[in-house]
């Protein structure tokens, strides 16, 4: 099939008979549940300012954030969606505090969904990107249903079977992993499909961008202040410039494809990182190796931490080869 008619349902089913030849097909169904979604999410996004769905839900979530309404949308669209697909028997949102059982399919459901409906929603009043990301996980059934819910979620980001996200930007496009390296996908709203457009995302190993909220600069530990300094002096003879959206999605799909590191260090307001580690860090994280990228806490790789609650948060440090390899030097 030429590769512009290729769809991701038709990219996975393609990946799982290469890779997985005895595969259900299961695992496509699960897919399509989450780019099902995602095209309501942005049929609603690109018409923020014609629909009621700009500005504040007027309730706080889990996070303690004001809830945007898209926020709440995008929710219940992954919720829906998902939980008709038959095969989930657990999801996890960033807008909720505790994992969702699926009651249907809680004995034989065989995945674990995390995510983050609407990542920077708080930029959609102001026409800036925004997106999705999530994370699939492997959930052994469990018949007597003793196991605590949370369990099956809380497993280390090596452990993933997929993971991406979809970025609402001046295309909305559809990015994701399943261990096979990483492919693109661009929403055509003439078919309401997303259609092929990357076959295979490498992350340059050399950039020349960096991204991350400057105005942090005086609170982060004094390594990383050394560090950005010998980025903007030059590296290899690359000077380096800034680019910081204040969107993770969008400041890693740019990282992902022109290369250069993306940071967000401790802080004096968020010691432990801003970005959490179960629905942002470690799909992005996912993504960036299979790119040939790298994703560490700045001690350890984020795919490696063992997690220990739902909203976590951790540092994160993603970006090729050659920036990443530097600032380990640096920091250990
Ligand atoms: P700051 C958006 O709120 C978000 O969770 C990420 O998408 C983004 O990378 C980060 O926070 C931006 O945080 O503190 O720079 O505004």
């Amino acid at each position: 099939m030429p590769s512009s008619m290729m769809t991701v349902e038709q990219h996975i089913l393609e990946e799982q008979r290469r890779h997985f030849p005895h595969s259900s097909g299961e695992f496509s169904w699960l897919l399509s549940g989450i780019t099902y979604a995602t095209k309501i999410i942005a049929d609603k996004v690109r018409r923020a300012g014609l629909v009621d769905v700009l500005g504040s839900a007027g309730v706080e979530n889990v996070q303690g954030e004001t809830q945007q309404k898209l926020d709440v949308l995008a929710n219940q669209a992954l919720l829906t969606s998902l939980a008709g697909r038959g095969n989930v028997a657990i999801m996890a949102s960033e807008e909720d505090a505790e994992p969702i059982v699926v009651s249907r399919d809680r004995q034989q459901g065989r995945y674990v969904v995390v995510f983050d409906p609407l990542d920077g929603s708080s930029n959609i009043d102001v026409n800036v990107s925004v997106g999705t990301i999530f994370s699939i996980l492997r959930r052994e059934p469990d018949p007597q249903q003793t196991r605590p819910p949370l369990d099956d979620v809380l497993q280390p980001g090596y452990r993933q079977l997929a993971a991406g996200y979809v970025v609402y930007g001046s295309s909305t496009m559809f990015v994701y992993t399943s261990g096979n390296g990483v492919a693109g996908f661009t929403l055509d709203p003439s078919v309401g499909a997303f259609v092929l457009s990357f076959e295979r995302i490498s992350m340059p190993e050399k950039g020349s961008l960096y991204s991350v909220n400057e105005a942090n600069a005086d609170s982060f530990p004094d390594e990383y202040r050394t560090y950005l300094a010998r980025l903007r002096a030059g590296l290899d003879g690359r000077v380096y410039s800034s680019r910081y959206i204040g969107s993770l999605v969008a400041d890693f799909h740019r990282t992902l494809l022109k290369g250069g590191i993306f940071l967000y260090p401790p802080t004096k307001a968020n010691p432990k990182g801003k970005l959490r580690l179960m629905y942002e860090a470690n799909p992005i994280a996912f993504l960036a190796e299979q790119a040939g990228g790298m994703a560490t806490d700045g001690t350890q790789r984020i795919l490696d931490i063992t997690p220990t609650g739902l909203h976590q948060r951790t540092p994160f440090l993603v970006g090729g080869r050659a920036e990443m390899e530097l600032l380990m030097g640096m920091l250990n």
